[in-house]
């Protein structure tokens, strides 16, 4: 852990960091230790080598033996997805390369998604004869709207980079040569963040899918009563009044 920030790394390169129930376990494990530790600041998610995330591992799934497919989602995929809209650390998503199936609608669980000009999204589910996981049918097309996530996800188009930023699927796509340094600097600002609001704003945005005009300012009076109390919300009166950087510290 550097300057506060987590960095957990799906690392299986030689399988484009396929999916496997193993690697689910321990990236559980690991998002609740960040959710567990005050140190922890901000999480980076990203993967080893040219790859992000190519999806379930296809080679754990012969065609001949069938697997318990809603077994796999309550085991593997949903708590994951659960954990990264839950936990008390902002999530940011570095998408180092080709991210498709569960791999592409992990990084849109995401808090913040940036993304290296070579990556690549792919909605690979349809080639497969699948539906998308991972709450991709959630996140996708409220991220760029219902005609290009049906789209996208019934053609199972490659989108790059650029086009996932120009389409808003994402934050930010940054060339690959100056991609590191970026991540670090969001992810250094995240770090530096008052933790406890952010996790707030998370939360206030994803409830306001299912919530009508009043009752999202009911939420958000709520949420801003939490925000009010915290000692980064002095810190940050108090810093703006004598006219210097805030210092939070989360709490
Ligand atoms: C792989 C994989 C992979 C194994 C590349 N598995 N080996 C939920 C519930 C339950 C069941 C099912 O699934 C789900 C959720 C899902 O995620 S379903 C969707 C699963 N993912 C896919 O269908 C994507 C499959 N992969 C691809 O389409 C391509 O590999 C992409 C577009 C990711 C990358 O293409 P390329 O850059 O051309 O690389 P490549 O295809 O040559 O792959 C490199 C190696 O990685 C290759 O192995 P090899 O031994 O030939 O070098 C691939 O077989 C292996 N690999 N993805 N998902």
């Amino acid at each position: 852990m550097k300057e506060n920030i987590a960095r957990l790394t799906l690392n299986r390169p030689e399988k484009l960091n396929a999916f496997t129930r193993t690697m689910s376990l321990e990236l559980q494990d690991q998002l609740l230790a960040c959710d567990e530790n005050d140190d922890v600041r901000a999480v980076v998610l990203t993967g080893a080598g040219r790859a992000f995330c190519s999806g379930q591992d296809l080679s754990e799934l012969p065609p001949d033996h069938l697997p318990d497919f809603e077994k796999a989602l309550d085991e593997i995929y949903n708590p994951v997805v659960r954990l990264l809209k839950t936990i008390r650390n902002p999530v940011l998503c570095a998408v180092n390369g080709v991210a498709a199936g569960a791999g592409a609608n992990l990084a849109l669980a995401c808090d913040i998604v940036v993304a290296s000009s070579s990556a690549q999204f792919v909605q690979a589910f349809s080639k497969i004869g699948l539906i998308p996981d991972c709450a991709g049918t959630f996140f996708l097309p409220r991220l760029v709207g219902l005609q290009k996530a049906t789209a996208l996800m019934m053609l199972g188009d490659k989108v790059s980079a650029a086009d996932a930023e120009r389409m808003g699927m994402i934050y930010a796509c940054y060339d690959e040569a100056e991609f590191s340094g970026k991540v670090l600097q969001v992810a250094s600002a995240l770090g530096k963040l008052p933790t406890t609001a952010l996790i707030l704003t998370r939360k206030a945005l994803l409830e306001s899918f299912a919530n009508n005009l009043e009752q999202q300012l009911e939420l958000e009076k709520k949420y801003q009563h939490k925000a009010g109390h915290t000692q980064d919300f002095k810190e940050g009166v108090t810093a703006f009044l004598q006219k210097r950087a805030p210092v939070f510290t989360g709490k």
